[in-house]
């Protein structure tokens, strides 16, 4: 189980996790959060659970969550934002998430949209949902966070367990991190980005991000659902949509998708 005063000790933050709920098992962080969202809960709530027991990906995928090795959290935010823009909270996300992977000696790669890599296995994923408010602005956000620190190797190829493709910070490096410690860590970070959304904006953000990403200009291979779009990144907007140059010439919007592969000119 997590220790919540440890937790709260280890924050520097003005915001995030002021409201701070730690349970031990419960479906989805994101899930619970939404319900505590709709009745009002403050901006900057952060729910951690050390299991849950219907964690969920993208695209109703499910995120293999078993207790007292990982760290699932999700944030609530109150931003400024209009829908179309809110998937710059998942840069956001990745962006923290990166900071706290660097912390811990991990040269972890973000990876479009949502997720962090380390020789191309999964490490931690990131879910963004978001309440529609009024004039298409978010009346709230959701960033949900998922990431595999202690968990060992062959807990992977456990029963529902992600397999080969993903990795964890113990399987890296040999060493365990003190999961409160992260997950402070991660919060102190996620309002570091927080604060820079709301000074600077969300261009601000991408900008960061796309630095940090390092695939701009470079080529990638994008497979969608029924075909694969190949050429050069040339732009990502605050939407959080892609702008690949084709062969041809054209410039391809790409909502989502995978990159599997991205190799220099
Ligand atoms: C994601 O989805 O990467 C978003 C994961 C977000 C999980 C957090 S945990 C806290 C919060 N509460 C929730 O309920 N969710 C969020 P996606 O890109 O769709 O990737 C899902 C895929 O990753 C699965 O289909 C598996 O192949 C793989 N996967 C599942 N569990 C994994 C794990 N623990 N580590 C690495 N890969 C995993």
């Amino acid at each position: 189980m997590l220790d919540t005063k440890k937790i709260k000790n280890s924050l520097d933050t003005e915001v995030l996790g002021d409201t701070l709920y730690v349970f031990r098992d419960i479906e989805s962080t994101n899930t619970v959060l939404f319900g505590l969202g709709g009745e009002g809960t403050p901006d900057g709530t952060v729910v951690i659970s050390d299991s849950q027991s219907g964690g969920r990906g993208r695209m109703n995928r499910s995120w293999f969550s078993p207790a007292g090795v990982n760290i699932y959290l999700s944030a609530l935010l109150r931003p400024e934002i209009s829908l179309s823009e809110s998937a710059v909270f998942t840069f956001v996300a990745s962006l923290a998430l990166s900071d706290c992977m660097e912390n811990a000696g991990i040269s972890a790669d973000i990876k479009w949209p949502n997720d962090l890599l380390v020789k191309g296995k999964k490490i931690a994923g990131v879910l963004t949902e978001m309440k529609p408010g009024r004039n298409n602005f978010a009346e709230f956000i959701i960033v949900g966070m998922g990431v595999n620190l202690n968990m060992p190797q062959e807990q992977f190829d456990t029963d529902g367990g992600p397999g080969e493709k993903a990795t964890s910070v113990l399987a890296v490096s040999g060493s365990e991190v003190d999961r409160e410690l992260f997950a402070a860590q991660l919060i102190n970070y996620l309002e570091k980005y927080y604060i820079k959304f709301r000074a600077e904006g969300a261009y601000s953000i991408v900008a960061t991000w796309v630095n940090r990403w390092g695939y701009m200009n470079e080529r990638a291979s994008i497979f969608m659902e029924n075909r694969k779009i190949e050429g050069v990144v040339r732009k990502v907007d605050t939407s959080g949509y892609l702008y690949i140059e084709t062969d041809d010439g054209e410039l391809e919007k790409v909502i989502s998708g995978d990159i599997v592969q991205a190799v220099r000119e």
